[in-house]
């Protein structure tokens, strides 16, 4: 049996998750978060590697480091989505196939999280389904892949 072998990214704050404004976000906390998605990639016969970083360099030589380790990107790349032009450049030039996640819906925000700056480099994006859009991302990535 061939896994697929994804990255799972979690960008800055996420690690809090649980512990403050469980309004917004839920009142999971990133470990719990991160044991529903190998649940549900041992269902779609996916390797998962997560990783949570603060700092965008960081993120950014996780993806550099994708090629050749991982067929597939799932970021939720927390407030860098609005800011980062490095984010997009590392996922565009590795060329991966990538799914973009918000645990809140962005556009029903802040003006400022109504842009993201990786929606035109990854291949879709699901937002404002709370743990779910994690689920059903990995679920459209695996899809994706088992596609091509
Ligand atoms: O909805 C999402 O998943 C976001 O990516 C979360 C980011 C936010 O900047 C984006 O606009 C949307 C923030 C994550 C912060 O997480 C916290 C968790 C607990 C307490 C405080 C922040």
């Amino acid at each position: 049996m061939h896994l697929l072998s994804i990255l799972v990214l979690h960008g800055p704050n996420l690690n809090l998750l649980g512990q403050r404004e469980p309004g917004i976000y839920g009142s999971l906390t990133l470990d719990e978060i991160n044991r529903l998605l190998q649940a549900e990639a041992k269902k779609l016969q996916a390797k998962l590697t997560i990783l949570q970083s603060n700092h965008e360099g960081i993120l950014v030589d996780a993806i550099h480091g994708c090629l050749e380790q991982h067929q597939g990107i799932l970021i939720n790349a927390g407030a860098y989505t609005h800011t980062s032009v490095a984010l997009r450049d590392a996922i565009a030039a590795v060329n991966l196939p990538t799914v973009e996640v918000h645990l809140s819906n962005i556009y029903r925000r802040e003006d400022f999280r109504h842009h993201s700056y990786i929606a035109p480099v990854v291949i879709g994006q699901i937002s404002g389904f709370g743990v779910q859009s994690y689920l059903l991302g990995l679920q459209a990535l695996t899809h994706h892949l088992s596609l091509s």
